[in-house]
Parts: C-alpha cells; sequence; structure tokens
C-alpha cells in the first residue's frame, strides 16, 4: 500500500560559483605573457517546477537532501570554467514550500509552476580581468560566490473540487467509496478515516475530484477529535459537501456546529459554495427528519442520501457537476 507522502522536510542547496583562474600566456613569440586566466562558471541554479504526472512527495522524503553542481574554476587562455546545471525538483500540483523553522509559506506552486529557489553563485573572473598599467601581472583572480542553501518543509495542499464535511461516522467515506473507485475504510465507530482520501468522479463533463476528510466535532477548532488540520486539505476546493447524519439525535444542530468549526479555521470557507446532504435516509423516520432538515434551512440546497440503497446518488453527481463546473 502507499502511503500517501503529503508532506516531505528537505535541505537543498544551488551551486557554487566556479573560481577564476589565475594563468599567463606562454607562448613562443610572447615575450612576457600577459595574464589570460578565464572566469569561474556559474553554479547550477535549484528550481522547482510542477508535474501533474508526480503525485506525492515520496521521492523528496527519500532523498532528502539536493544540491545542484557546482560551476568549474576557469582556465588558462581565458577559457571559461563549465557551468553548473540547474537542478529541477519536480512536485505536484498543489504543493507549497515553507521554511522549516517558521513554517511560512515561502513559495505556492499553485500560483507560479516554475521558479528558481535558490540562485547558483557567480563564477569567480579570472585575472585578464585585473591587468592594468601600474599591474602587468596580477596573481589576483576572484573566488566563486557560494551557493545557497535553504531547510524546507514541502507540502501538498490537495486539490479536490468537492471536499466532504461531517461528523465522525456520517457516512462521508461510504459516499466516496459509492462515487469513485477509491477504497477507503468504512467502519460502525468514530474516527475510520485518520488521513484524507482522495477519489474521481468520472463524469461527462469531466472528472472531479472528491476529497473525503476525517470527522470534524464541535471544538474541532480548538483541538478536540483530531482537530481541524485536515481542514487545509479542503480549504481550496470549490465545492464544500456538508454530511448531516440523520439518525444522529443532534442532526437539526450539526450543520451550525459545522460551520462554526469551519468558519474559526477560515472565515472564506462560510461562504464557499456549498450542498448539505441528509444522509442515512434509510434510518428509521429518516424521510420525515430530512424534511425536517429542509424546513430548518429553507435558503441551503439539500439532498437526501443513503448509501445502503443508493437512494439520491444520481442527484448529488449532478448537484456536484453543476456546482463544480458553475
Ligand atoms: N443506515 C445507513 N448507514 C450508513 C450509511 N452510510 C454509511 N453508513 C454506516 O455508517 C457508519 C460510518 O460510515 P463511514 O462511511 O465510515 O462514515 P465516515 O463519515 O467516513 O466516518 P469517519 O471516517 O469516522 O469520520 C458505517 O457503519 C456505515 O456502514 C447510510 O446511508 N445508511
Ligand atoms: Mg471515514
Amino acid at each position: 500500500m502507499e502511503i500517501f507522502a503529503d508532506e516531505a522536510s528537505i535541505e537543498v542547496y544551488s551551486g557554487n560559483g566556479g573560481k577564476g583562474a589565475v594563468s599567463f600566456r606562454r607562448e613562443k613569440y610572447i615575450a612576457k605573457g600577459g595574464p589570460d586566466g578565464g572566469d569561474g562558471g556559474k553554479g547550477g541554479n535549484l528550481i522547482f517546477k510542477v508535474d501533474k504526472s508526480v503525485k506525492t512527495l515520496a521521492y523528496l522524503r527519500q532523498k532528502k537532501l539536493f544540491k545542484a553542481p557546482n560551476g568549474q574554476p576557469g582556465m588558462g587562455r581565458r577559457r571559461h570554467g563549465l557551468d553548473g546545471e540547474d537542478l529541477i525538483i519536480s512536485v505536484p500540483p498543489g504543493t507549497v514550500i515553507r521554511d522549516f523553522e517558521t513554517r511560512q509559506i515561502l513559495k505556492d506552486l499553485s500560483i507560479e509552476s516554475e521558479f528558481v529557489f535558490l540562485q547558483g553563485g557567480k563564477g569567480g573572473k579570472g585575472n585578464y580581468h585585473f591587468k592594468s598599467s601600474v599591474k602587468q601581472a596580477p596573481v589576483y583572480a576572484q573566488p566563486g560566490i557560494p551557493g545557497q542553501y535553504a531547510k524546507i518543509r514541502v507540502e501538498i495542499n490537495i486539490i479536490a473540487d468537492v471536499g466532504f464535511v461531517g461528523f465522525p461516522n456520517a457516512g462521508k467515506s461510504s459516499l466516496l467509496n459509492n462515487l469513485t473507485n477509491a477504497n477507503p475504510e468504512i467502519a460502525s465507530y468514530p474516527f475510520t478515516t485518520k488521513s484524507p482520501n482522495l477519489g474521481v468522479l468520472k463524469s461527462s463533463a469531466g472528472d472531479i475530484v472528491l476529497a473525503d476528510i476525517p470527522g470534524i466535532m464541535e471544538g474541532a477548532s480548538h483541538g478536540t477529535g483530531l482537530g481541524i488540520r485536515f481542514l487545509k486539505h479542503i480549504s481550496r476546493t470549490k465545492v464544500l459537501a456538508f454530511l448531516i447524519d440523520l439518525s444522529d439525535e443532534n442532526f437539526l444542530d450539526s450543520f451550525k456546529i459545522l460551520m462554526g468549526e469551519l468558519s474559526e479555521f477560515s472565515k472564506e470557507l462560510v461562504d464557499r459554495p456549498r450542498v448539505i446532504i441528509g444522509s442515512k435516509i434509510d434510518c428509521d423516520d429518516g424521510v420525515d427528519k430530512f424534511e425536517q432538515l429542509k424546513a430548518k434551512l429553507p435558503s441551503e440546497q439539500i439532498f437526501p442520501l443513503s448509501n445502503y440503497t443508493m437512494e439520491g446518488l444520481d442527484d448529488i453527481i449532478l448537484a456536484f457537476v453543476k456546482k463544480v463546473h458553475e
């Protein structure tokens, strides 16, 4: 089983510049050879680039240290040292780079898909640059400029189209299982899902990526249960799907509590396009409770669902397609 590697701490270096050469012409017919030490090559840049075929940060986790090659030293006869090649680190879409210590976001690859993260050091000038009327034979050349270093934390913010939000046991993973070929674990105890599951819903209007995240409970924004750290995974989804378990005795308050926790995480999530799903409509008095929920939230779009009888699935698919492409 592949572990979803959604973060990695790595150390990165750009290449050092090569040093300039100290050299003097030695040719038969030139009595006093002038300085001819060439310049050092530039160090390789360290570049990040988005590559859709890369799905995880597993490679970064494993390798840990990335160093672009150094520039070569200059040589006699004004020959330039070779530049170090750029080192390109390929990462999945949605990757962000944070400072390892402060956790501050340094770069966001959903905004820029390729950039030089660390510049390679410049090569030093060879001694032929330093000839002057008073200094005919300079024995000095510049050293190369050292490359740069950074310790960083690389993370993927999963970019799903629809994120499932609900209390533990609401039937989120069951819905993902019914709509996609993902195979999330489903069980009758809370917090079955401990890290996000992604699945792809194939629709005639194109693929829609669904994210099933761990259950959220009251107080999650203050750390209760698994907390809300997983909300970062759905913080960029286009649409939120709230699953309200109709067999839960507090089903009429669930939506308000969930919204409260979300807004603690990010005010912006409150205005995100959403649908509400009354799940487990097959439970006792399910249909009646569904009507109560609709009456309680008249301005919301609400759909019934049974993951057992498959009731409501078609309408939910249509709603996802419409909202995502709206
Ligand atoms: N009666 C009924 N039970 C359901 C339905 N959907 C899911 N269940 C059951 O409810 C329990 C929880 O389902 P999950 O899909 O694991 O719920 P979840 O929201 O992913 O739960 P966590 O991962 O713990 O947050 C399981 O025992 C499911 O079989 C439904 O539509 N009707
Ligand atoms: Mg689950």
